[in-house]
């Protein structure tokens, strides 16, 4: 069953991102090793006329990225601890008809970590026709949460403020679902949708009588 945004324009965008998928390489940021390597020189006291927003000092975007980095570990630390639990047994199981299944709701949270690296070392995505990952095993579902999140902690570390405040574009072929800066699909795409799936996560898992971790505090299961 089809995860749908309707608010997005009526687009799906769960088809589960991939890094190598159908997203176009922004020719200004090069590879990650290149990334690093440009970071010194990156010209940061100027600001691109067709870029909207303050320009953004040496010591600002050290702030925002200093800032993002310890939410993203601390969340994803905590959602990982989540999808570990997942009982492979319950994958097809939803609580309603119209709700994703507990194996579909699992490998998308599983994805969303990909957004990250996608927006900072890309200009854009296009989902059409991009792949939709199954659950098999909740074992390969960590591992590719783990090796997202690896990724988006890379691209994320080394990110310079152009980057950051560059507009990036979100499609589905010819029709743009958003575009938005690069800081701001990363709050959106990456940070709050994890977090309000694995809010859904966290019902499911109750239901299915999981023990479940503390998030933001205790829960009735741990301290
Ligand atoms: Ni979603």
């Amino acid at each position: 069953m089809t995860h749908l945004h309707p608010a997005e324009s009526g687009f799906d965008y769960d088809g589960g991102p991939t890094l190598h998928g159908r997203c176009q390489r922004n020719p200004g940021t090069g590879t990650d090793s290149q990334l690093r390597s440009d970071r010194g020189s990156s010209s940061l006291d100027h600001a691109d006329p067709e870029i909207p927003g303050p320009k953004l000092t040496k010591e600002m975007t050290m702030s925002m990225t200093s800032a993002l980095l310890p939410e993203f570990d601390r969340e994803m630390a905590t959602t990982r601890r989540l999808l570990e639990r997942v009982p492979e047994q319950d994958a097809a199981w939803k609580p309603h008809d119209k709700s994703m299944s507990l194996g579909q709701l699992a490998i998308h949270i599983g994805h969303i970590p990909a957004y990250g690296a996608l927006a900072l070392l890309h200009d854009e995505f296009d989902a059409a026709g991009s792949p939709r990952p199954q659950f098999t095993t909740t074992a390969a579902l960590v591992d590719a949460f783990d090796d997202n999140v690896r990724q988006t902690r890379e691209a994320l570390a080394a990110a310079t403020g152009d980057q950051l405040m560059q507009p990036w574009t979100f499609r589905s072929g010819d029709s743009v679902v958003f575009t938005m800066p690069r800081a701001a699909v990363l709050r959106t795409l990456l940070f709050s949708h994890i977090i309000h799936h694995r809010g859904q996560l966290s019902v499911y898992l109750r239901l299915r009588d999981v023990p479940l971790p503390s998030i933001y505090g205790p829960s009735a299961d741990e301290q």
